[in-house]
């Protein structure tokens, strides 16, 4: 009488977090990659908006009341105001169809003249595509976010500039303004690239992908069970 062999739920559980772990790190190591299209261009907004692409009411601007660029002397600004798409809504967007070869860290402020709280939740939202997986690196709102004054500006508040980072293997990043449920109060973002952003190993940014990968596997791991 012959028995065959079934693998344990751990040996297949293992196998399957290491083929995913392997797939990622093959990717980031083998996978040629033209530098135009990993390139993150005028992060900065030295030079204007291109290539970044605006959606509703965008720009750059030298200051808004006191507040002046972090970075060189210009900053990008999107808003719920006039020329927002529906009165709502304003973006900017990049792609980098190869992935970004290095993590870059970006700075915003979001403003705003609705009360904190108030049940007119304005937000800023950050979106980047990773690795082919979609990931909100940031939101800012009215009703989480802490606020102190913005006087000068137009707006009657502000979170001051907060730091996030785009990882390395972006092939996307969209950052978005948004009114929520009334046009009434409007809120505005400015955007810039950090002037001090510190470089990260490489091998920090591999280990960030590797984990990713793992992530994802445990997810799958949770989902077949
Ligand atoms: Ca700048
Ligand atoms: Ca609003």
């Amino acid at each position: 009488m012959t028995r065959r062999r079934v693998p344990s739920r751990k040996a297949r559980n293992v196998a399957l977090v290491t083929m995913a772990v392997l797939a990622v790190a093959s990717g980031l190591l083998l996978g040629p990659v033209d530098p135009a299209d990993a390139a993150f261009s005028n992060q900065g907004f030295e030079s204007g908006i291109p290539p970044w692409e605006g959606f509703g009411a965008f720009g750059t601007v030298g200051n808004l009341g006191p507040i002046l660029p972090p970075e060189g002397s210009l900053m990008a600004l999107i808003q719920t105001g006039s020329g927002a798409f529906g009165d709502t809504t304003s973006s900017l967007a990049q792609s980098f169809p190869s992935g970004l070869a290095a993590p870059v860290v970006m700075l915003v402020d979001f403003l705003t003249n609705e009360d904190t709280p108030s049940g007119f939740n304005d937000r800023f939202e950050v979106i980047a595509f990773v690795l082919g997986n979609p990931v909100l690196l940031l939101t800012l709102d009215t009703t989480f976010s802490t606020f102190s004054s913005a006087s000068g500006t137009g707006f009657s508040k502000r979170t001051g500039f907060i730091p996030f980072t785009v990882p390395l293997g972006t092939s996307s990043l969209t950052m978005r303004v948004q009114d929520i449920s009334s046009t009434m109060g409007d809120s505005a973002a400015l955007i810039d690239v950090s002037p001090t952003a510190v470089p990260e190993p490489a091998s920090l940014g591999l280990m960030g992908a590797l984990f990713l990968g793992l992530a994802g596997a445990a997810w799958r791991l949770k989902r077949i069970r």
